[in-house]
């Protein structure tokens, strides 16, 4: 008699398979669907953010965001107290925002397409880093020009209690935690609905340490 043993294949890469969850028409969630380019979109925004540094910035009400930022792509998302604005220029070097990289493109133009938008094609990449204690609150994004253009966003690092709400701030929103590696693509009505993100808890991530950045995938123009 032969005892059949299934031999552990230590080459074969442990990483959750991703899996799809909707939200709600036109808001999907694929988790873990960036997790085998974590570290490759890791170093990108390294190399982004030396030439186009991470910034909190003011908002028109003069209070300074908890969130730094930084932006790639042809048009870069901004605030002052002029208001909130996309421009193709940092305003902290007066140079070009810097090229997107094309992991960025290829990653939020296939989530996209596996959420059901087949031309996505995105001119700007707002960058987001959470410390400890930094949140977001509840916003919309309406600064594009095009409602029916999706936004795609890719968590990486420390896990975040994002807030996903209504058409209106009044209705109580649904929360669910993102972590490293999930992409969300909102699109259809989801895509002028409420949402924001939880005070970011103490935590430790092995590539990010206490941080947790967000890439926003958008069409501005
Ligand atoms: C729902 N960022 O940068 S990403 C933002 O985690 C922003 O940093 C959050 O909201 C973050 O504007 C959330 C998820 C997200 C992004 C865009 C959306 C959700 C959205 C647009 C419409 C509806
Ligand atoms: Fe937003």
């Amino acid at each position: 008699m032969t005892t059949h043993v299934t031999t552990p294949d230590l080459f074969a890469a442990e990483l959750p398979e991703p899996r799809t969850e909707v939200i709600c028409p036109g808001a999907v969630i694929l988790r873990h669907f960036a997790l085998p380019q974590e570290a490759a979109l890791l170093e990108c925004i390294a190399a982004v953010t030396e030439q186009a540094p991470f910034r909190q910035m003011q908002t028109p009400g003069g209070h300074t965001m908890s969130v730094a930022m930084s932006c790639c792509g042809g048009w870069g998302w901004v605030t002052d107290r002029a208001g909130y604005r996309y421009q193709a220029t940092d305003p902290q070097t007066g140079q070009p925002w810097p090229d997107m990289p094309a992991s960025f493109r290829r990653l939020a133009e296939s989530a996209a397409a596996a959420a059901g938008y087949a031309n996505f094609q995105p001119d700007a990449c707002l960058i987001n880093r959470y410390q400890p204690g930094a949140k977001m609150g509840l916003h919309q994004d309406k600064d594009e020009q095009d409602f029916d253009q999706p936004i795609v966003s890719v968590s990486l690092g420390v896990p975040a209690t994002f807030q996903f709400g209504g058409p209106r701030r009044s209705e109580r929103p649904l929360n669910t935690v993102l972590t490293s590696g999930d992409v969300v693509v909102w699109g259809g009505e989801a895509r002028r609905y409420y949402h924001g993100v939880l005070r970011l808890k103490a935590g430790q991530h092995p590539l990010t340490g206490e941080n947790r950045y967000n890439l926003t995938f958008r069409r501005a123009r």
